[in-house]
């Protein structure tokens, strides 16, 4: 890096995904130097205090007028105020409905000799939101106008060309992991707290959308059931968590179910897994299947989306098409039952975790796209 950056980084402030995802960038990058501002409408969940790394609360007015409160225009305010006041060089949005838009306008009213913009996408922003015709065309407008944009796979980077705009500028750059966070170590801490020394223990960490197919889970964990002890502990919560009772009280293990909601230290339940279950519909990247691979836990998923850019079949994990949760149960089941297949299959998982997909490689990634927006003309 040339000199270090002010960088401004807007993002949701939610458990996992595209939060995770910013807050991580945003700490890595302050360790490499750059100063870093994190926007957004809350405090983000992962955010630790840190030296260089603030954060600015985005404040919507409430007016009896307003019955949307406009909040991608206070973003937009904050992120000028912000740019003026601490000479920021980049605005880096984080998931591009409203940030990336919010992100031009403030450009727009510093002037773009002052500071550029840089979009990542990261999934529904492309493959829902964005291509919905409520919302599409100023994702293409934002898209256009910022200074560069990156997707979190190489599927998402396609779709997004394919879908939204066959602009060759968007580039792949993809997630991180953390392995001083992520590692196998972590796996005693937490292990007899959610199981039996006997059980095989089963894990799940998502937003519990219907995206995540979260019955599929269930499902899979009540056929390896079958034929072991086994538990299923499931990490977060959503609008899909009744679905999942629902299904394991019919299936009939329910009381081999551990819903653990928003847990704080989430490497530390993961890391008790003997694998880790991400049956999604799609996936633009899968965060939460990387992080349980750099604790050594390999991945049972779907052939969809980005998912196969991180998981290999048969060497870290299993992947089969989309709601085949029989082959999933018995390929895992298979996998469990077989102790150096599966050793060999954690160890792969650590491995690749961290060598391709270590901060060390991947932050870099975007500093060089800082500066390529920094120089573009
Ligand atoms: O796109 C979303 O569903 C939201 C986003 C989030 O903020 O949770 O998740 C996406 O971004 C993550 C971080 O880049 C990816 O790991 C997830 O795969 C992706 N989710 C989907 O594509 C469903």
């Amino acid at each position: 890096m040339q000199r270090p950056l002010r960088i401004g980084i807007a993002c949701y402030p939610t458990f996992g995904g595209s939060g995770t995802v910013a807050v991580e960038l945003a700490s890595a990058l302050v360790a490499r130097g750059h100063e870093v501002h994190i926007v957004s409408y809350a405090p983000p969940v992962r955010l630790l205090p840190q030296r260089g790394l603030s954060y600015h609360e985005v404040n919507v007015s409430a007016y009896p007028l307003f019955k949307y409160p406009p909040y991608e225009m206070a973003l937009a305010s904050k992120l000028a105020d912000l740019t003026r006041r601490h000479h920021l060089d980049i605005l880096h949005a984080h998931y591009a409905v409203p940030h990336s838009l919010s992100a031009v306008l403030a450009r727009e009213i510093v002037g773009r000799d002052k500071v550029r913009v840089v979009t990542t996408l990261h999934g529904t922003d492309v493959t829902l939101v964005g291509s919905d015709p409520a919302y599409r065309p100023i994702v293409e407008y934002a898209l256009s106008k910022a200074d560069a944009v990156t997707a979190v796979s190489k599927f998402l980077r396609d779709e997004t060309r394919r879908v939204i705009q066959d602009d060759p500028r968007i580039r792949a750059i993809p997630n991180f992991v953390d392995s001083r966070v992520f590692h196998p170590g972590a796996r005693g801490t937490m292990r007899a707290c959610v199981a039996q020394d006997d059980e095989v223990v089963l894990v799940h960490a998502s937003n519990f959308r219907a995206v995540k197919r979260v019955d599929d889970v269930v499902r899979i964990f009540a056929s390896v059931r079958r034929k072991m002890k086994a538990r299923l502990v499931m990490v977060g919560d959503g609008p899909e968590r009744a679905t999942a009772l629902r299904v394991a009280e019919e299936l009939g293990v329910a009381d081999g179910c551990l819903f653990l909601g928003a847990v704080t230290d989430v490497a530390a339940v993961i890391a008790t897994g003997d694998a880790f279950l991400l049956p999604s519909a799609g996936e633009s990247f899968g965060l939460a299947a990387l992080e349980a691979m750099a604790c050594g836990v390999p991945v049972v998923g779907a052939l969809a989306g980005g998912l196969p850019e991180v998981v290999r079949d048969g060497i870290d994990g299993i992947l089969e098409p989309v709601g085949a949760t029989d082959v999933m149960a018995e390929r895992l089941s298979a996998l469990l039952l077989d102790c150096p297949r599966h050793a060999a299959a954690r160890k792969a998982a650590q491995l690749r975790a961290t060598e391709e997909f270590g901060t060390d490689s991947i932050v870099p990634l975007y500093e060089a796209v800082y500066l390529e927006a920094l120089n573009a003309p």
